[in-house]
């Protein structure tokens, strides 16, 4: 069994429209592990670490002014290839195109909202998980 950790946030959309624990309830009914949990208002300091891969892209400016437009759940998740398994249960990044069943196919709005406005994150490497966990927890 490979034994990992991942970074999951639950998105300010996430969060103001009441999600958290319904998303909480999909990651514990998988069988992952919550480390640790906590609420965070990020500045754009720790949004620019986060989101350091897609600076000068053209979401990349209105990413950070939603992300720092209410409270994000930051969760060090762990279980069993939980990195993938995570991006699988959280959905394609768009969630109007996102498969029903995961997170933002179910949830994810796709009507009068960004692509940005997509509930979840989820770390997509064994490097960017490390180095994500870093810089929220
Ligand atoms: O890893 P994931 O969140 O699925 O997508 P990324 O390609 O890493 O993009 C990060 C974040 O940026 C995405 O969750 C929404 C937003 N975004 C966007 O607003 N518009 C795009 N064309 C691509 C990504
Ligand atoms: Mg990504």
């Amino acid at each position: 069994m490979a034994t990992e950790e991942t970074l999951v946030l639950i998105k300010p959309d996430g969060v103001a429209r009441g999600l958290t624990g319904a998303i909480l309830a999909r990651i514990e009914a998988k069988g992952y592990s919550l480390v640790d949990i906590r609420l965070v208002e990020p500045t754009r300091e720790r949004l620019a670490q986060h989101y350091a891969e897609h600076e000068g892209k053209p979401f990349y400016e209105p990413l950070l002014e939603f992300m720092m437009s209410g409270p994000s759940v930051a969760i060090r998740l762990a279980g069993n290839r939980v990195i993938e398994g995570f991006r699988s249960l959280a959905g394609t990044t768009d969630p109007t195109t996102a498969a029903p069943g995961t997170i933002r196919g179910d949830f994810g709005r796709d009507w009068g909202v960004a692509v940005q406005q997509n509930l979840v994150h989820g770390s997509d490497s064994p490097e960017s998980a490390q180095r994500e966990l870093g810089i929220w927890f």
